[in-house]
């Protein structure tokens, strides 16, 4: 298989000026006729993407071609010969009843929906499925009236009418703004409907839509006030307006990804739309707001303005995630937030880039493109264009955005064109800010520090130095330009001003008068570059940061960086059989975390975060190898440690922030029951029988959800014989709602079965089990994987075995889910020996399989051999 090129990019030769679509919609044999306007570009032939449908007819402006006119493969559909305008005409049938793999046009709980992103407008019918190739959409809908209702698709709806004497009803949707057939969508089917409506900044009254399972409107309430907000955010913050007369959301269960920003007709994963106090957790509120915002942003950064390849997409993705996490930042706690961001980019995008998957946040070249939606296009992508706004000003950013959505509102742009923009807005050379685009790995930032010294005046000298490793098949690195944000730090507070700091050679040298105080340098305050960061600095610096820098990110980065080293040396210690033990180190930690929640200054949420040593995943990628599992019986270690520490002070805490009576999804509200919550897991490390009274109490009485599975998953972490009476009376109160029954086999794919992994085959054998699903799928595999590491990384090869043998199965019907798992796999450089002749041993049965082209991609990659 070769590889798809950036290097090999070349316009399209035909543009199609307009498409019109006739959907006969049957479950198991759907018909479409499609009718495209062709203009030429440049000489060529016609080339039309296809995949898994059967062509019945084409013809050419009116006359039916015979089979050999054109030629036909597995994968395109090409015309010859075409004058310099002409009209197509395909007739396509696909089967939507029978299509696992959920992309193209496929059933979901008896309802039809689509999922085009990135490729699967060519699973509908024959098309020029490139992103470059924009084109103004009308689409007709005809189907069984009651069985699907409801008939929608992107833009206005321009006519509905029955059919057959009422039997069938048809609808006609236009979308004026061209798109690409990757933004296409279609619904239909019975649905419940909240409806609300938006006044626009120059007073267009839009009607919003969302369409849920019969009975759920009112879990929606929350997405559509999230929608109103992030509209107005979009009009203050980017003066951006909505453009389409309608705005529908529609909710499906069965769903490859979160949601899909299809123009004017989102479809969302219902387990990021839907919410109420009783069923959902407030990290699904706060994940509802930030995806329906997401997906609604995407209507500029991404739609308005798409991408010219697949190369471009952090152009798109990176963006809107940029935009996404200032709309939180600006609906809830701007320090809390941030904090929660680079705690997932951490675990997330630097294992990638620490791994064999690592690839720049604009990759050279791909086999499939499914497999590019990572945490290096979307979270390293947002944090490019964060530098970029730290590197600007905010005034110069937005008028840099502002210039991008002129130039270049309907078209298919590029990350050059991107930053031209800013160019031009600005008079800067972004020059080479381009290269962290353009380079793999996350670059080592260094810090040294030298005393004062009195020639002529008394100065420190500070130099700060970067570097690569020369990771992911690009060995020759040019340094980036990093952004440092850096203040110094005395015993009662700040001694200076912030500083902002270009460092944009390998190394660069700054000068600090003498303060005439010891001080600790505070670097990278609100985590101003994705880089790692390396220092001298002691646990008396760590100790100091935490109690005095006036950046609440860096109070809790020193916490963080305290624990990491802790962890660190106590993980070693296990590996070599050595008794844990209490240090001035770790004793100096446990103090400044106490002191840390008597401090008015921080909100709950931030005393939640500082209170959450870094998880395992975060040590192991920083390390050179370690023993996963040690790794996290020393992290059970610290919780303990400070359990016992703060042992009182947790419980005054637990009683002190009980239920507030009425439940509110408000960042106030949330991290009090983070904070409590946090209380009640850290006081559970220690097992002691009084906390396990207060588990069970809470999980009898719980209001809402996120108290509910917090007592649960702290019984479960407790152990003993009230485990299984509890999950199995938490199965039977909620057994008839999908999204609780998810989390449900969630927290069993991570809880330390004493039967080991029978115990996890036994659960995918269960008859709420369904392996077709990829949201049950993902809560017992992915938890599974990514949250068990004392099964998952069983050293009898238990897990591992286990788990190959449910990617391979989840292959046969949904690659890109079943790649999407094996990612699991891509930490194995970073383990014991033993624990990677494992994986490797896994990883070469796959490639035997002869899986899907995906998992293919994935596990030579990851395999790297
Ligand atoms: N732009 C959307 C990507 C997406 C997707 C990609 C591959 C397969 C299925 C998918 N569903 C949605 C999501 C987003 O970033 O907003
Ligand atoms: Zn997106």
């Amino acid at each position: 298989q070769t590889p798809t090129r950036l290097a090999d990019y070349t316009p399209p030769n035909f543009n199609i000026e307009a498409v019109s679509l006739d959907f006969d919609l049957n479950p198991k044999e759907t018909t479409i006729r499609s009718q495209l306007t062709v203009t030429r570009l440049a000489p060529g032939p016609l080339v039309l993407d296809g995949e898994d449908i059967t062509l019945k007819s084409v013809s050419l402006d009116g006359k039916t071609l015979k089979r050999s006119d054109y030629s036909l493969t597995q994968t395109q559909l090409i015309l010859k010969d075409l004058p310099e305008r002409s009209l197509i005409e395909i007739e396509t049938v696909c089967n939507p009843s029978e299509n696992s793999t959920l992309m193209g046009l496929y059933v979901s709980g008896g309802r039809f929906c689509t999922q085009c992103e990135a490729e699967g407008f060519r699973r509908i019918t024959y098309y020029p499925d490139r992103p470059d190739v924009l084109s103004v959409f009308r689409v007709r809908l005809q189907a069984d009236l009651k069985d699907y209702p409801y008939l929608l698709a992107n833009g206005n709806m321009v006519e509905s009418g029955a059919l057959d004497g009422g039997q069938r009803h048809y609808a006609i949707w236009e979308d004026p703004f061209p798109k690409p057939a990757y933004l296409f969508a279609l619904v239909a089917g019975e649905f419940d409907i909240l409806e609300d409506s938006f006044t626009t900044m120059t007073g267009r009254d839009i009607p919003l839509t969302i369409y849920v399972d019969p009975g759920d409107a009112s879990r929606a309430e929350y997405a559509m006030d999230s929608l109103k907000r992030s509209m107005k955010w979009d009009e203050e913050v980017f003066g951006r307006e909505y453009d389409l007369d309608r705005f529908m959301i529609v909710a499906v269960r069965d769903f490859n990804f979160g949601a899909m920003e299809n123009k004017g007709l989102n479809i969302f994963n219902s387990s990021l739309l839907l919410a109420d106090a009783a069923t959902a957790t407030d990290m699904n509120f706060e994940r509802i707001e930030s995806v329906v915002a997401h997906e609604y942003f995407h209507n500029w950064t991404g739609n308005r303005i798409t991408c010219r390849d697949w190369f471009q997409l952090c152009l798109k993705e990176g963006f809107t995630v940029f935009r996404d996490q200032e709309f939180s930042a600006d609906q809830r706690d701007r320090a809390v937030q941030r904090i929660k961001d680079v705690k997932a980019l951490r675990m997330r995008q630097f294992a990638e880039d620490a791994g064999p998957l690592s690839h720049p946040v604009r990759p050279s070249e791909y086999m499939k493109i499914d497999n590019f939606y990572t945490a290096t296009i979307y979270e390293k992508g947002a944090e490019l264009i964060r530098m970029l706004k730290t590197m600007l000003g905010e005034d110069d950013f937005r008028k840099g955005s502002d210039v991008y959505f002129e130039r270049l509102d309907g078209t298919a742009a590029t990350v050059e064109q991107f930053l031209e923009s800013f160019e031009i807005a600005t008079g800067r050379d972004l020059s080479q800010f381009m290269r962290w685009y353009e380079q793999a790995g996350t670059p080592e930032l260094s810090v040294e520090v030298e005393s004062p010294v009195n020639m002529p005046v008394s100065l420190t000298k500070i130099t700060f130095t970067q570097k690569f490793s020369p990771a992911s098949g690009q060995a020759d690195k040019q340094p980036v330009i990093i952004p440092i944000r850096w203040q110094a730090i005395g015993d009662t507070g700040p001694i200076t001003e912030p500083q902002l700091t270009l460092l944009k050679s390998k190394e660069n040298a700054v000068s600090l008068p003498d303060m005439g105080e010891d001080f600790s340098l505070s670097i990278l305050q609100d985590f101003s570059a994705p880089v790692i960061l390396k220092t001298r600095q002691t646990s008396k610096d760590h100790l100091r940061l935490m109690g005095q820098d006036p950046n609440a990110f860096k109070r809790w980065e020193a916490g963080q960086t305290l624990a990491r080293e802790l962890i660190g040396t106590q993980a070693k210690a296990i590996e070599s059989g050595q008794m844990p033990k209490v240090n001035k180190a770790l004793r100096g930690y446990c103090q400044a975390l106490g002191k840390t929640l008597d401090d008015v200054n921080f909100n709950s949420s931030f005393k939640a975060l500082a209170l959450t040593p870094p998880a395992a995943t975060e040590i192991i990628q920083a390390s050179e190898t370690s023993d996963p599992i040690a790794v996290s019986l020393a992290g059970e270690w610290l919780s303990r440690a400070i359990g016992d520490t703060l042992h009182e002070d947790l419980l005054n805490l637990y009683h002190a922030l009980s239920d507030e009576g009425t439940f509110s999804p408000d960042a106030h509200s949330a991290g009090r029951r983070a904070l409590r919550n946090r209380c009640l897991s850290l006081l559970a490390s220690r097992q002691d029988p009084v906390v396990a009274g207060l588990a069970i109490e809470q999980l009898g009485t719980a209001t809402n959800m996120t108290d509910e599975l917090a007592a649960l998953m702290t019984l479960t972490k407790l152990g003993g014989k009230r485990v299984e009476t509890s999950m199995t009376e938490f199965f039977e109160k909620w057994k008839n709602n999908p999204l609780v029954i998810d989390k449900w086999f969630s927290v069993q794919g991570m809880r330390k079965h004493d039967s080991g992994i029978e115990a996890i085959e036994a659960l995918v054998n269960h008859s709420a089990y369904d392996p077709r699903n990829p949201n049950r799928v993902r809560s017992l595999i992915g938890s599974f994987a990514m949250a068990n590491p004392h099964m998952f990384h069983a050293v009898d090869g238990s897990g591992y075995a286990f788990f190959t043998q449910q990617v391979l199965d989840m292959d046969s019907r949904n690659p890109q889910v079943a790649a999407r798992l094996l990612g699991a796999y891509e930490v194995w450089r970073k383990l014991d020996a033993k624990r990677q002749g494992l994986i490797k041993a896994q990883l070469r049965h796959v490639i035997g399989a002869a899986p899907s082209k995906n998992v293919m991609e994935i596990a030579n990659k990851t395999l790297g051999e």
